[in-house]
């Protein structure tokens, strides 16, 4: 199992977080909630509406999102359904704990809050420059204000 950390549809209450919980390709469980230690532009994009984490420290935002330890059948799943590596490429990124939920988690496997722990990623590189001009968001919610709903890969 390994620790990834999630900022966009695959959240809680996002359109793809069917796929962490339904159990039918491999096995995630929610650790608690976290936020880069290092700043990123976090910006909505494309017709699909797809949430993106520029991999550009230094730019943007803190941003808020969940972490996950998953197994690797569901680790291999994601690496297909993000298009890893030409959409998005998965990296190991330093994340600071807010709260570590698992309850499961012996007290000396708990990490405390303001922790930083390395977390897997789905970040990218591949992004079109015009992209550093979007709107810049901090915690990525499908039905937020700005109105850009997610368009779901079937429905395209
Ligand atoms: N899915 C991944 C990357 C962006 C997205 O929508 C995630 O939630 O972290």
């Amino acid at each position: 199992m390994v620790n990834i950390f999630v900022y966009g549809t695959l959240k809680k209450g996002q359109p793809n977080y069917h796929i962490m919980t339904d159990g039918k390709r491999g096995k995630a469980v929610f650790k608690g909630t976290g936020k880069t230690a290092e700043k990123y532009p976090l910006v909505i994009a494309e017709k699909a509406n797809i949430p993106f984490l520029l991999n550009v420290p230094g730019m943007g935002h803190h941003i808020a999102g969940e972490i996950y330890s998953v197994d690797d059948q569901l680790l291999k799943f994601l690496d297909e359904f993000e298009s890893c590596p030409d959409m998005y490429q998965r990296t190991l990124q330093r994340i600071e704990i807010v709260e570590w939920e698992d309850k499961e988690d012996s007290p000396e496997d708990r990490p405390d809050a303001n922790r930083i722990i390395e977390c897997f990623v789905y970040s990218t590189t591949s992004y079109r420059p015009e992209w550093l001009n979007l709107p810049y968001h901090d915690c990525y919610d499908s039905f937020g204000k700005h109105g850009l709903v997610y368009v779901n890969h079937l429905d395209r």
